[in-house]
């Protein structure tokens, strides 16, 4: 794990840009009109943004054992609809987010390749979890606050994607399914430990009952997006300075 102590999140990326004029402003073309949702782009689109906005790209690998929401994830950060009912994701799956944030005095249009797969097919085919994990940016590994179990598996993960590698991804952490009125299966005071061991936070993701496609699903979902991005964003900063010094 990196040594880098946590950052504040929130201290680089405008936490309440998109909530601005201008912020609304872009984001207006990020929508389908047809469902007041957001628009999905397929690999050869971009959201018709000004051309000197600077696009950056990413891979994201969302990981962690199966049901506890990595698709239904992908979806809300997405702004589509997640699919009805369980359905395991069959092999991979690519979704391409496109988000909008503010550094400093720049606007940059991030493209979050999301990399999902089925618990099933990671298992039958060896070649899936690495293919997913090669050369991916950032790990999003969920785990469910109703499935203790869930939560046990996240050190091996982290150790799984960032051993033996020269740049390991950066490495965040959700917890679905949280809410404070039900009884969670993990505790708030496991979280804080396991977040001053391994150096991340939790970011805790509220039980969602209907995903209403109304334009306040991004005033819901910016804030792990932004964190997201963030976390990127720093990642590539600490890179170029070490390998500066390094020359
Ligand atoms: N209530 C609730 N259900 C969820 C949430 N996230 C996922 N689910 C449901 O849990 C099931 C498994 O989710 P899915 O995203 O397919 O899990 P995956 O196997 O990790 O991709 C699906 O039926 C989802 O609708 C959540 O935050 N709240
Ligand atoms: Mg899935």
């Amino acid at each position: 794990m990196d040594q880098m102590p946590a950052h504040v999140v929130g201290s680089i990326v405008q936490m309440d840009w998109h909530s601005t004029a201008e912020g609304e402003t872009v984001l207006q073309h990020f929508y389908n009109p047809q469902t007041s949702g957001r628009k999905l782009f397929g690999l050869l689109e971009r959201p018709p943004v000004a051309p000197h906005i600077e696009e950056v790209s990413y891979k994201l690998f969302f990981a962690g054992k199966a049901g506890v929401g990595k698709t239904a994830t992908i979806s809300r950060l997405a702004g589509t609809l997640p699919p009805a009912g369980y359905i395991e994701t069959t092999g991979i799956r690519k979704t391409n987010i496109y988000w909008p944030v503010k550094i400093w005095d720049k606007i940059i249009l991030f493209r979050l390749q999301c990399w999902d797969a089925g618990e099933h097919a990671v298992k039958k085919y060896g070649h899936i979890f690495p293919s997913c994990k090669a050369k991916s940016d950032g790990v999003v590994i969920i785990f469910s606050f109703m499935d203790e179990s869930s939560f046990a598996e996240v050190p091996n993960i982290i150790s799984k994607v960032t051993k033996d590698d020269q740049s390991p991804p950066a490495v965040m952490v959700f917890g679905t399914r949280f809410c404070l009125s039900s009884k969670l299966e993990v505790s708030l005071n496991e979280i804080k430990e396991f977040e001053q061991k391994y150096h991340v936070n939790v970011m805790k993701v509220n039980k969602v009952t209907s995903i209403s496609h109304d334009r306040n699903e991004v005033h819901r979902t910016a804030p792990l997006l932004n964190a997201i991005c963030e976390k990127l964003w720093i990642r590539d900063q600490e890179y170029i300075l070490k390998n500066g010094m390094t020359v």
